[in-house]
């Protein structure tokens, strides 16, 4: 089988020699190389430009490097080709690391601390929350939110969730699906979203869900930027001093220098790093996954294409 690889990384040298290591018998390519576009049966590929996805005529399944699959579906020229991510358990333990800090960041009022160390101020000592006193909202229960989930439970967080649709796998947690959303948010006193990027999560947190999220809330985007109302989120946090949001994922990324949300004391940024894709595991994932679907006749998609996640 003849595979592409491309990711603009810059560590993608590492991934090329991981891969090409683990891939014995197979023929990897890279665009440094000479090949035919019309032989390449396989992709492995994270925001390939659509001027040579274009060119791939033969394709029969591609990998995304990442959890988000957004960087295919939203290419000109694909169409229907099967899709598989990666779900990777060392991606949501970085994930999981990446979440707790910033709910103990909250839960410790580090932000409050971090801010009066800009102004030399020394604050009031203040009595913070316990874990067993708070309640974690994961928006978008799917194989990330339930690993973070599940680890946050074992910490004694009241953990509960949202999904568009409920189905038949097991959550360890109680799920609210569609109505029920206005008890969640009500329950919830940190919300973290890991809604992936669709047409159905567009803005789908705007000024509505802020307004029913608790006054003194959180909020952690580490799914996608574009379920973010960013208007409506900078209106609550000037309005709102003690509601804090911790965002990784942005509509643009970068995030421009003159974005308002770099100014605002109650917001934390991250560039993108919340659930770093893991080589070593991800190139055994997907080497295990190429080895299953060879012996095949029709490839199944992973991803649901319509719902695009
Ligand atoms: C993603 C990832 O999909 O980092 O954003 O894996």
């Amino acid at each position: 089988m003849k595979i592409l690889f491309y990711n603009p990384w810059p560590n993608q040298n590492k991934w090329i020699l991981s891969i090409k290591k683990k891939f014995v018998g197979y023929q990897i390519y890279t665009l440094k190389d000479k090949f035919k576009f019309e032989d390449i049966e396989c992709a492995i590929i994270w925001n390939l430009p659509d001027n040579i996805f274009k060119k791939l005529s033969r394709l029969k399944v591609i990998f995304s490097l990442g959890a988000g699959v957004d960087h295919i579906l939203k290419l000109p020229s694909y169409k229907d080709t099967p899709i598989f991510r990666i779900k990777d358990t060392n991606m949501s333990k970085r994930m999981f690391n990446h979440i707790l800090s910033q709910v103990l960041y909250y839960q410790l009022k580090l932000k409050k601390f971090e801010n009066g160390k800009i102004k030399k101020q020394w604050l009031e000592e203040e009595e913070t929350l316990l874990n067993q006193q708070i309640t974690i909202g994961i928006l978008g229960a799917g194989f990330l939110g339930n690993e973070v989930g599940k680890n946050l439970k074992k910490l004694n967080y009241n953990i509960i969730g949202y999904k568009n649709s409920k189905n038949n796998t097991k959550i360890p947690f109680e799920v609210f699906t569609k109505n029920q959303i206005d008890i969640f948010l009500k329950k919830s006193d940190i919300i973290v979203s890991i809604l992936p990027a669709t047409l159905a999560t567009n803005n789908f947190i705007d000024k509505t869900f802020l307004q029913k999220m608790k006054r003194q809330g959180l909020l952690i985007n580490v799914g996608r930027g574009n379920s973010i109302n960013e208007k409506h989120l900078i209106k609550h946090l000037i309005k709102h001093k003690d509601f804090y949001v911790s965002l990784d994922v942005f509509k643009n990324e970068p995030l421009t220098k003159n974005h308002k949300f770099w100014d605002l004391p109650n917001v934390t940024i991250t560039p993108h790093i919340a659930a770093v894709t893991d080589i070593e595991s991800s190139v055994n994932y997907i080497f295990k996954r190429i080895n299953s679907i060879k012996k095949v006749k029709k490839i199944k998609s992973e991803v649901n294409l319509k719902k695009g996640y």
